[in-house]
């Protein structure tokens, strides 16, 4: 005599993201739960050179909303990844960056030139 027990296993997949969140730099934002795992990941975006930092460490950006970070258009300020960078460019230039995620909220420029 046989008896075949079939087991039916739910799998339970509960990871929404709850991302609005633009926490990165020196924004402010409300703390979000930051138990979600995001990967490291780059994004691109246009904007316009506001100030540079003398020693090329960081530039000063308004910049359009980047979707695939879920950021809105801010002026902000976003470190280089290289001093070097900051040669390319100057106040007021429009400029096409790239992004590096450093951290979960932590981004720096990793590519960045002028556009017309
Ligand atoms: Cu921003």
């Amino acid at each position: 005599m046989f008896k075949v027990a079939f087991v039916a296993g739910l799998l339970a997949a509960g990871s929404a993201l709850a991302g609005s969140d633009h926490g990165h730099g020196k924004h402010s934002s409300p703390a979000v739960d930051d138990t979600q795992q995001q990967q490291l990941r780059t994004a691109e975006g246009i904007g316009t050179v506001q100030s540079i930092a003398q020693d090329g460490s960081s530039v000063m950006l308004a910049h359009g909303p980047i979707a695939e970070l879920r950021w809105p258009a801010m002026t902000m300020e976003m470190t280089l990844a290289d001093p070097a960078l900051a040669e390319r460019i100057g106040i007021e230039d429009r400029v096409r960056f790239v992004l590096r995620q450093t951290g979960e909220t932590d981004y720096e420029i990793v590519s960045l030139e002028p556009v017309d």
